[in-house]
């Protein structure tokens, strides 16, 4: 794996820190209490390339490589967990599901609009009763005629109420003849279809900028061109996808450490006790230490999955390991802030407290810690611990 960047992607990461220091650091606080980020930011990151970082020119993207778009990820996992969410699920569950499976219509239709950020896609596979188990959705969705009609619930979907589009699974197996993940089909269904609904969650414990949202659907028809694929191919769709996406969330994952370092240090230099800074007690040193293995080791792993998927390897278990390493990572970096900072850590006059906020939900969505362990217990033993 060649560790250093090349010019190209040197300057993105430049470009991107650039701007965020000056655009979304000074006011990630407001939006954070606001419960909104100002929406007003995303064209500035449309331009610089964010949300069409990996889909091609041809689409309007900038057709980047896989480490760009880590690297663009762990900027905004710095900066902002809110805005990198907003992005992770437009430009790559959304778009990467679109450019893997889509016909050339589908993806003339959505690529252009989704790498401009002329709109916002989301990804609809959670439901009420079904989170870590996905194989099992219950949405349905009914051939009639030319179209299909689609029924059910969608949880916790970033972007619901903001999207211009849903990717939505359902199920177009009987569930009582073919229950399971080989009855489950996707659907690109445009958020003003009659039945359609999005209702946002308030109220989260962190990712508060972003918008969550409860997805109601109740007899939307789309005509046959929605299906992603084929049908029965949704849940393979969905896997696939969310291997790309778990990248992700890691690379944002990574950012949360290197803030936490970043802004630990900062700290700890400044503020003196006792007669001396922070800096120069042992102790505090040992939770800044720790900070700065977990970050060096995250990114080594989010960087090998980058190498792998660039070079065309499989990369599903070297993503559930930075998964699990880096997210796990974020919450014990940003616990340890807050334990430097001290009182003032638990204020959100400073970022510690946000950082940990933001990086509990990493340990739970795009698959579990618990899930990436067992998937990547799966691997090494052949033994399959979810039947
Ligand atoms: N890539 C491509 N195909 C995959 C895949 C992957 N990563 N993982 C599974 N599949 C395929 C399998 O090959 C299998 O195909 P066949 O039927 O052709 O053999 C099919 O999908 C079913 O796979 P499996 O038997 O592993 O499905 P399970 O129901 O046991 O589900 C887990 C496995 C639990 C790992 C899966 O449901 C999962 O990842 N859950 C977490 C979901 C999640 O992350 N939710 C959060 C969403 S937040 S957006």
């Amino acid at each position: 794996m060649d560790m250093t960047l090349n010019d190209e992607q040197q300057a993105f990461r430049d470009l991107a820190r650039e701007f965020l220091d000056r655009e979304a650091i000074p006011h990630r606080t407001q939006w954070d209490r606001d419960e909104q980020v100002d929406l007003a930011i995303l064209p500035q990151m449309a331009e610089i390339g964010f949300f069409g970082l990996t889909i091609p020119e041809e689409y309007g993207g900038l057709g980047g490589d896989y480490l760009t778009y880590v690297l663009g990820m762990e900027e905004l996992g710095r900066a902002d967990s809110a805005l990198r969410g907003i992005v992770s699920v437009s430009n790559g569950l959304f778009g990467k599901s679109v450019l893997g499976f889509g016909t050339p219509a589908q993806k003339q239709e959505w690529l252009p609009q989704i790498a401009s950020g002329r709109a916002l896609g989301c990804f609809g596979l959670t439901e009420p009763d079904t989170g870590s188990d996905a194989g099992n959705l219950t949405s349905r969705a009914r051939k009639d005629g030319d179209d299909y009609v689609i029924n059910g619930q969608k949880l916790f979907i970033t972007n619901g109420t903001w999207a211009k589009v849903a990717l939505v699974f359902a199920r177009t197996s009987d569930p009582e003849t073919q229950p399971g993940p080989r009855g489950v089909s996707a659907f690109l269904v445009p958020t003003d279809t009659p039945g359609f609904e999005a209702r946002e969650i308030k109220g989260k414990l962190g990712l508060r900028g972003q918008a969550t949202a409860e997805l109601f659907l109740s007899d939307v028809r789309v005509p046959a061109s929605a299906l992603l694929g084929e049908e029965g191919q949704g849940f393979k769709i969905a896997m696939t996808t969310l291997d790309k996406g778990r990248v992700s969330v890691a690379a944002g994952c990574v950012g949360i450490v290197q803030g936490c370092l970043e802004e630990s240090v900062a700290y700890a230099t400044s503020r003196t006790q006792f007669g001396k800074p922070l800096a120069g007690f042992q102790l505090v040193q040992e939770l800044i230490s720790d900070m700065s293995v977990d970050a060096d080791a995250a990114r080594l792993l989010v960087w090998r999955c980058a190498d792998l998927i660039d070079r065309g390897e499989p990369f599903g278990t070297a993503a559930s390991k930075a998964k699990l390493f880096a997210s796990e990572a974020a919450v014990r970096a940003a616990n340890n802030a807050i334990q430097v900072y001290g009182g003032a850590g638990y204020v959100d006059e400073y970022p510690a407290q946000k950082y940990l906020r933001d990086a509990r939900v990493m340990t739970l969505y795009e698959g579990t810690s618990q899930i990436q362990k067992l998937l990547i217990g799966r691997a090494e033993t052949g033994v399959n611990a979810f039947v």
